[in-house]
């Protein structure tokens, strides 16, 4: 499994995208997937799965399909807003992608701690967070704090972008999206 994360680390440091693989954690080898632009749910305005449980050292990937998406860390207060202080992730908008298609690259972060994670894909153009393109990793469960409510409270909300530079990724790293190998079509 550790071999998983030399191939990711290798790829990135090939196409020389972004910063280098974060090395805040031991890695566990578990990888988990998430659609940015799910192409049934909610009209593509979805991540799927969009609830997902992970362990500290695991990775989770975002892969992108199509529009334009991105990924962008808030807090649950504040929904469709980075986290406050240029904390959190983002993926930038890098990743343009045909119907019907992945894009040939994919974001992928680490967990570090076992806190909820909250994030939404910031374009505006079609208010993707105000129509309920948001996700969650971690949740407490035992809580009032449910993406259903992020997603009910984002709907009055205003987009606001990480960076005044719309493709400067924060926070994780861009590298060859794995499935392009393996037969899916990408663009
Ligand atoms: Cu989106």
């Amino acid at each position: 499994m550790i071999a998983i994360t030399s191939i990711i680390a290798a790829s990135a440091a090939i196409i020389g995208l972004t910063s280098a693989a974060p090395a805040n954690a031991p890695t566990t080898g578990v990888v988990h997937n998430i659609f940015a632009g799910s192409t049934t749910a909610n009209g593509g305005l979805h991540f799927e799965p969009e609830n997902v449980v992970a362990e500290v050292g695991d990775l989770v990937t975002f892969h992108f399909q199509a529009k334009n998406h991105t990924v962008v860390q808030s807090s649950f207060d504040k929904p469709c807003e980075p986290l406050a202080g240029g904390a959190g992730f983002f993926s930038g908008f890098n990743f343009p992608t045909q119907p019907n298609t992945e894009n040939l690259n994919v974001f992928t972060i680490q967990i570090t701690n076992k806190d909820p994670i909250w994030y939404y894909c910031s374009q505006t153009v079609g208010d993707h967070c105000q129509k309920g393109m948001s996700g969650v990793i971690n949740q407490n469960f035992d809580g009032d704090k449910t993406l259903a409510k992020y997603k009910e409270n984002s709907v009055n909300t205003k987009t606001v972008q990480p960076s005044a530079d719309i493709k400067a990724s924060q926070g994780g790293w861009i590298h060859a999206n794995p499935s392009c190998a393996q037969g899916i079509q990408c663009s």
